[in-house]
């Protein structure tokens, strides 16, 4: 019986739409990330190498043997990117190097050697949606210097009639807790040094002089 006519478990309805999905029939070996053990590490917590009380990138290589023998296929490293750890390494400050606390990117290439001759896998958690507030990149933005003035999701906020109290402009809610905003005093045109540069352009105009600050 060729695998064309026997019931498929797979529920594709057609030969044609089974063979997409399992070129050589339903009993294709399946992507190695389906059926492979992976082994989650969060470093900070796993092996510290060097007695500073924080788990490192060697104190995970001085492991791969035992994972290996045990069966594992396949380790998925939580970030170790520099970071100021506000979130435990997914605030990331920098995405192309190693924190200092877990490391270097020689001891990354140590554990990678080491990956390929226990012929394991090692996947690493990559955060792009969001960085660090140290970040470059966040910093430039708040400064409004190109190309970064985008690089993050601005917006108004919304300030009562009258007031001077600022709402956030939707009620948009954090995985975490409260508004996924946060006011901004140095984006803000209306704070910082924006706020100073226009009271220096009002009393100016106030004392009728704005020749002696309008250079051109
Ligand atoms: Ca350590």
């Amino acid at each position: 019986m060729s695998w064309e006519n026997t019931i498929d478990p797979t529920g594709y309805s057609t030969a044609k739409e089974r063979y997409r999905y399992y070129p050589s029939g339903w009993r294709a070996k399946k992507d190695w990330w389906k059926t492979t053990v992976f082994y989650q590490i969060y470093p900070r917590s796993f092996e510290n190498s060097n007695g500073d009380g924080v788990g490192d990138l060697n104190g995970v290589t001085s492991k791969l043997d035992h994972m290996f023998n045990t069966g594992v296929g396949a380790i998925w490293i939580a970030p170790i990117y520099p970071s100021p750890m506000a979130d435990f390494g997914y605030d990331i400050a920098y995405y192309v190097n190693i924190d200092p606390e877990f490391g270097t990117l020689d001891d990354f290439d140590n554990l990678v050697a080491k990956v390929k001759e226990l012929n394991l896998k090692v996947i690493l958690d990559f955060a792009p949606n969001h960085s660090s507030d140290k970040h470059e990149w966040f910093q430039k933005s708040i400064r409004r210097e190109d190309p970064y003035t985008n690089y993050y999701v601005w917006h108004d906020a919304i300030c009562e009639t009258g007031t001077s109290i600022y709402q956030p402009p939707n009620n948009w809610i954090s995985a975490f807790q409260g508004s996924v905003w946060e006011w901004n005093d140095q984006r803000d045109a209306r704070s910082g040094s924006t706020v100073q540069e226009l009271k220096i352009v009002i009393d100016n105009w106030m004392n009728n002089m704005p020749t002696n600050y309008v250079d051109n």
